[in-house]
């Protein structure tokens, strides 16, 4: 059995590709797969309507090679910010000393 980190792990890669595969290029995110990703799979940070400005800021710092596409690279260190994000948060709770 797996443990709860390789799960995570295995979850990150199928989630990517559950939606890289929706349209186009099958291993690279467009816009709109996402979009889709950023609503279904991280409401809480993204928030349930994911507005079309700032859609547009992310997807332009990630995609590092300018191919307006999300590779799993891009994707990879998206959620590396992510994470680095919910430990700050961690360590700024008040029941830390
Ligand atoms: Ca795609
Ligand atoms: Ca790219």
């Amino acid at each position: 059995m797996s443990s709860p980190l390789e799960q995570a792990l295995i979850t990150l890669v199928s989630t990517f590709h559950k939606y890289s595969g929706q349209e186009g290029d099958k291993f690279k995110l467009s816009k709109g797969e996402l979009k889709e990703l950023l609503r279904k799979e991280l409401p809480s940070f993204v928030g349930e309507k994911v507005d079309e400005e700032g859609l547009k800021k992310l997807m332009s710092s990630l995609d590092d090679n300018s191919d307006q596409e999300v590779d799993f690279k891009e994707y990879a260190i998206f959620l590396a910010i992510v994470t680095v994000m919910c430990n700050d948060f961690f360590q700024g709770s008040p029941e830390r000393p």
